[in-house]
């Protein structure tokens, strides 16, 4: 890789580079930026801002060398086909996958595929060392790179790391199934300031370091002692991602947005009640939940095609993951069997798209839907949530949601639903369908207040604010850093003084401090 000497204030390190290669009609290969609210929401932190990000560029083999592209730096980091298959594939979306989300499927172990992930996640540090300068702030993301902060402090004591968990953060039961826990706690530990989508979620990391690292953690805030080296204080909060709600409303509001949700609807013989889905292929996101309950409120004569029509996008997604294949053979299985049983020549009972599609028709379809389905059985946000909120500028619609969804901790006039209780799921269902036009609005308008309130410029505003104030400062020099644990000392005494203010009563409280034991 190049020996680029130029470096930047604010570090970005994410599993993927904010752009995709496209190949041009002269056969020249160009990037263009990748559709998604985490380019969106750190496209609005570096503007103006010193930046850099360090990713892959999504193709195994060589890399290209650091480019940049509209006014980002971008540092790709090399994965070889090998280290697709055991560190992306392997480790990250077989292991961790499916213990971060409450075992669906059972997870793989490999010890192969944690020497890759411990090998990848030191040449996404070394790269992110390589770009920042002196006093530099990393903003690290999701489960692939959980070792990288400890890695950077390591190499750079001066700058300050946060990390962000895109996805839950499982309770400890779950967590100490993993026989590289301790070394992934301790990898999130080399950061000032954790960031999680719930509470619920800080709370599990919390409990793991106490757990199973036997550190004491005393509100918000784990005393991440380790021998020989000076006190080190580490905030986990909860920071719920967002998204461009002013960006989405604007783009649902153009004529052509609006003019494609009534062809959509035309499309599909102006049902009188459209409901859709919109997922990842995952087996996280309960679409064979969802089709059973569809499948059963057709039976019951509750529903019928062409009255009531139920579509289904389900984004291609981790295809050569097995659980993946067999999740997409069994749904497409389901989908076959309801439509051939309920279907009629012009009608389906259920459209499936596998596709993925530009953001326009997304919001176009969130325009044409009155009901939409969010049924995960565990999911860190879902984004898909408020995207369909923010789009309802009409002030129409209804959400059906799943209260192991993130958003469902911010949208509670939602229709909260539990997907693994398929009756009470066909129930939620049918009282979406129903309410009354008056109902659904007053809830909608709600919603879109949250969302509008909190968007994904404030989660990154928040984010940073928060590494900004974290409690142990980052040694500037490593002389001073040598001479600091008075100083870290300070700051939990700050920490420990901004919390009796907030809550009086259970200040010195025996309570407030809890103290780990090893299992
Ligand atoms: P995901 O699991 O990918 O994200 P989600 O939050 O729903 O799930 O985001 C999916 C995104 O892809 C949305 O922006 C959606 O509009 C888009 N999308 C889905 N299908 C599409 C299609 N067919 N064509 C085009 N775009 C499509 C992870 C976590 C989530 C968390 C996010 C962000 O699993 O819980 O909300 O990160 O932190």
């Amino acid at each position: 890789m190049s020996g680029s000497t130029r470096t930047f204030d604010l570090v970005v390190a994410a599993n993927r580079l904010p752009v995709d290669s496209v190949v041009g009609p002269d056969g020249e290969v160009g990037w263009r930026r990748s559709p998604g609210g985490l380019v969106t929401a750190m496209e609005s932190v570096m503007r103006g801002r010193d930046g850099a990000w360090v990713g892959w560029a999504g193709d195994a083999g060589e890399a290209p060398e650091p480019f940049e592209e509209d006014g980002m730096f971008l540092r790709p980091v090399p994965l070889s086909p090998e280290e697709v298959a055991d560190y992306y594939e392997g480790f990250s979306n077989d292991t961790l996958w499916p213990i971060f989300h409450d075992v669906i499927v059972p997870a793989s172990f490999h010890r192969y595929w944690w020497a890759a992930y411990e090998r990848v996640n030191r040449r996404f540090a070394e790269a992110v060392c390589e770009v920042a300068a002196q006093g530099a702030t990393i903003w690290v993301h999701d489960y692939q790179l959980q070792l990288v902060p400890a890695m950077v402090r390591e190499l750079r004591p001066d700058v300050r790391i946060g990390w962000f968990n895109h996805i839950p953060f499982p309770p400890v039961e779950l967590f100490a199934q993993l026989p590289w826990r301790r070394r992934l706690l301790e990898g999130l530990l080399g950061a000032d300031f954790l960031g999680f989508q719930r509470i619920d979620d800080a709370h599990n990391f919390m409990r793991a370091c106490r757990r199973l690292l036997g550190l004491t953690t005393k509100g918000e805030v784990v005393n991440a002692a380790v021998e020989g080296r000076p006190t080190r204080y580490v905030r986990a909060s909860a920071i719920p991602i967002s998204v461009d709600f002013a960006g989405l409303e604007e783009l649902a509001q153009t004529p052509e947005v609006i003019q494609r949700a009534k062809e959509i609807r035309e499309s599909l013989g102006n049902p009188e009640t459209l409901l859709l889905g919109v997922d990842r292929l995952d087996y996280t996101k309960g679409i064979r939940h969802r089709l059973k309950a569809y499948a059963e409120l057709l039976e019951d004569g509750v529903v019928a095609p062409p009255d009531q029509v139920f579509v289904q996008v389900a984004t291609p997604s981790r295809e050569r993951v097995e659980a993946y294949r067999e999740l997409r053979q069994e749904v497409e299985a389901e989908v076959g069997r309801v439509n051939g049983e309920f279907a009629d020549i012009g009608s389906s009972a259920v459209h499936y798209l596998h596709h993925s599609y530009p953001r326009d028709e997304m919001a176009a379809m969130f325009l044409a839907a009155d009901v939409l389905l969010v049924t995960p059985l565990r999911d860190g946000m879902n984004l898909v949530a408020k995207e369909y909120v923010a789009c309802r500028h009409d002030g129409g619609g209804a959400l059906v949601l799943s209260e192991f969804a993130g958003a469902w901790h911010e949208l509670h006039q939602a229709y909260v639903c539990n997907p693994h209780d398929i009756a009470g799921l066909k129930q939620t269902i049918v009282t979406a369908m129903t309410a009354t036009e008056a109902e659904r609005r007053r809830r909608m308008r709600a919603m879109r207040r949250r969302v509008a309130d909190h968007d994904v410029q404030r989660w990154a505003g928040r984010f940073l604010e928060a590494l900004e104030c974290a409690p142990s400062r980052p040694r500037r020099t490593t002389r001073e850093q040598t001479a600091d644990d008075a100083h870290a000392a300070a700051d939990q005494r700050a920490v420990e003084a901004r919390q009796a203010a907030r809550s009086p009563q259970s200040a010195g409280s025996p309570q407030s401090a809890e103290t780990g034991g090893r299992p």
